[in-house]
């Protein structure tokens, strides 16, 4: 659609705009914001099925609330284009994602509407208790604090323990459950099988209904609203007795399900829960994809499907300059099949990541050995521990930026006892267009100071198949294996396995002047600009470390003895990272040599391109030749 067609969006550029039409518009208006995110994200790719899902309710809560005095605050936050382009940002929204652009997720620097920064999922709730309970002490009553969450994100402990706190305070929380019976896969676990129960209950809708009829009739009782909560409190109490109800037993009063599609019903029912004081629920139904069709289909494809035609909506894959080579995930799922076939302990772990990470491949050839157990990484770690102490070897694969959840985990569940498992850590170093909160810069650095944990990084493929089966060979302790988001660099990736020494480096290029030390993939960018050394006339020696923990001592010996400039570089944060490893040996053993460290400076990296952070960070091949003329400019 041209920007003219949209009637009513050019018009709105913020709440109090959207405010001013009538009741009965806000259909067309839900349509022509339906319209406009598919009209954007076709063209600048971003997360896609959710915020078409969450349209309607969406404009409810805007038309209803008085944001940003009220707070609205999301979870995850993948789902709030809607949300965004109301909020004053409809003609910046083409920039989402890119370098300086808007940003993909809420972020309470870019807008007074972003209530809280998000990214990671589950955080909705405690987040919003704190407000509610804030604007309490504050006095201010009439502040409305609301939680937007997911059935995904409703997995995840952290949203637990939100509500167990929430149900003991009087604040105004009102919980929006928004619940699509989707994750990025399929949604799983127990908790999904009760939302899908309570919703297809008969005897529940049926008292359900009449609930509803009443408090829709809230309105016209004006003063005697409050007898007719009360009355209502009755019926659903009653309900309640038939049908235990998990939201009600941790004391947040629940109301629902209903059709999240439906705008002026979704509009009725929080003008009336309004009304109603202390900490609740509302279980919205909705469709993840709502109104585009092959998202519909195909919701988890569609959860992020990168530029499509709007039109036909057949994706429009970027042809990679890369070769075709496989996803590195795409390697490890096959590995571990692989692996798993002779090894019979082997078991495969994500926490709701098994298309992203490539897990779903063990989870269809070998289902009982392979487990999706939600957007749970704390749970998946100590479930790998448990596993492990009974003698099994569990492959935990967790993105490098949500295994930040699980830090504890990690200590006192894996490492402190000594647990074979092998963390798989996906997405590791900067992702991208994801942003700040997505970044798996910080795994390196968390990860070598944990004792007894092997801290290890593949530079291809190949290296990642030798590492998978040398972390699974017997007592290797716990093992963790990083790798970044993407295409490797070998078509012929199948190489046959072999065992790699712990804590042996390896040399990809002898040199003279100067030493470059990479640990991960992001030693490719070495291998780059080998004619540009040559051109330079600088001769330089690039060595493919592999470990940061325990580092290549005896390699580093001969390295340091070698050369006086050396330089390290990481995708990953320098404090504490590989670079400070390497600097603590030169410190430890005197050496004098001249050390530059390249990886990322100790601040939070926003979106855009992955190159085009690398460039920001000083690290991308321009950045490298750059750091090797210098150092080796004054010999
Ligand atoms: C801690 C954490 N783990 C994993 C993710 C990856 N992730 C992003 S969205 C999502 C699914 C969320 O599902 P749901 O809350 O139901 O929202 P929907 O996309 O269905 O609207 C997952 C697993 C994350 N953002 N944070």
């Amino acid at each position: 659609m041209a920007t003219e067609d949209y009637k009513y969006l050019t018009h709105i550029n913020s709440p109090e705009d959207l405010k001013k039409y009538k009741y009965e518009e806000l259909i067309v208006i839900s349509n022509e914001l339906r319209q406009y995110i598919i009209d954007i994200v076709s063209d600048n790719p971003g997360h896609f099925a959710s915020s078409l899902g969450v349209v309607e309710l969406t404009v409810a809560l805007h038309y209803v609330f008085n944001t940003p005095y009220d707070k609205l605050v999301w979870d995850v936050g993948h789902q709030a284009y809607g949300h965004k382009i109301l909020t004053g940002r409809r003609d910046n929204f083409c920039t989402n994602r890119q370098l300086g652009g808007v940003c993909g997720f809420p972020s309470i620097f870019e807008s007074k509407y972003d209530a809280f920064g998000v990214g990671h999922s589950s955080t909705s709730i405690s987040a919003a208790l704190g407000m509610a309970v804030s604007a309490c002490l504050r006095g201010e009553e009439d502040r409305h604090v609301v939680a937007v969450i997911g059935d995904g994100a409703m997995t995840g402990g952290l949203a637990f323990e939100g509500m167990n706190n929430a149900g003991v305070q009087k604040s105004n929380l009102l919980v929006i459950l928004n619940d699509n019976n989707m994750s990025i896969d399929p949604n799983v676990g127990a908790l999904n099988q009760y939302l899908l129960d309570i919703t297809t209950s008969k005897t529940y809708n049926k008292v359900k209904d009449e609930v509803w009829n009443k408090l829709g009739k809230i309105k016209k009782f004006g003063p005697n609203t409050r007898a007719f909560i009360q009355k209502i409190e009755g019926s659903i109490k009653s309900l309640i007795m038939k049908q235990s109800n998990l939201f009600e037993s941790m004391n947040m009063r629940y109301f629902g399900p209903v059709n999240g599609h439906d705008v002026n019903q979704l509009v009725t029912i929080l003008e009336d829960l309004k009304d109603i004081k202390g900490p609740k629920l509302l279980h919205v139904l909705t469709k993840k994809g709502k109104g585009f069709e092959a998202a519909e289909k195909d919701q988890t494809t569609w959860h992020a499907p990168g530029k499509f035609d709007k039109q036909t909506g057949e994706r429009i894959s970027v042809k990679s300059n890369i070769s075709q080579a496989p996803k590195f995930q795409d390697v490890f799922g096959n590995t571990i099949v692989e692996l798993a076939e002779k090894n019979e302990k082997i078991v495969g772990i994500t926490p709701a990541m098994p298309s992203g990470s490539s897990l779903k491949i063990m989870m269809k050839a070998m289902p009982e050995r392979a487990f999706d157990v939600g957007i749970a990484e704390q749970h998946a770690v100590t479930f790998s521990a448990g596993l492990a102490v009974d003698g099994m070897l569990p492959f935990c694969n967790v993105y490098s930026t949500f295994m930040q959840r699980a830090y504890d985990q990690l200590i006192h569940d894996v490492a402190l006892q000594k647990m074979n498992v092998v963390f798989c850590l996906d997405r590791g170093g900067l992702v991208g267009d994801d942003g700040a909160t997505h970044h798996g810069v910080f795994d390196l650095a968390y990860m070598r100071i944990v004792p007894n944990m092997i801290v290890s990084a593949p530079m291809d493929e190949s290296e990642l198949r030798n590492l998978m089966y040398t972390a699974q060979l017997p007592d290797k302790g716990p093992f963790s294996i990083r790798y970044p988001r993407g295409r490797g660099v070998m078509p012929n990736w199948k190489t046959e396995m072999k065992e790699i020494k712990i804590g042996t480096g390896r040399i990809i290029k002898e040199g003279e002047d100067i030493a470059i030390l990479s640990i991960g993939a992001i030693g490719d960018l070495v291998s780059e600009l080998k004619d540009d050394f040559e051109k330079e006339n600088i001769s330089v020696a690039h060595y493919d470390m592999r470990f940061v923990k325990p580092l290549d001592e005896k390699l580093l010996h001969q390295i340091f003895k070698k050369f006086d400039y050396i330089m390290t570089l990481e995708d990953g944060v320098i404090q504490g990272g590989f670079g400070s490893a390497v600097l603590e040996f030169k410190n430890e053993n005197n050496y004098t040599s001249k050390v530059n460290r390249l990886g990322i400076p100790d601040e939070f990296i926003e979106h855009g391109t992955q190159r085009e952070l690398y460039h920001i960070c000083g690290y991308d091949t321009e950045g490298i030749l750059k750091t090797v003329k210098e150092m080796t400019k004054t010999t």
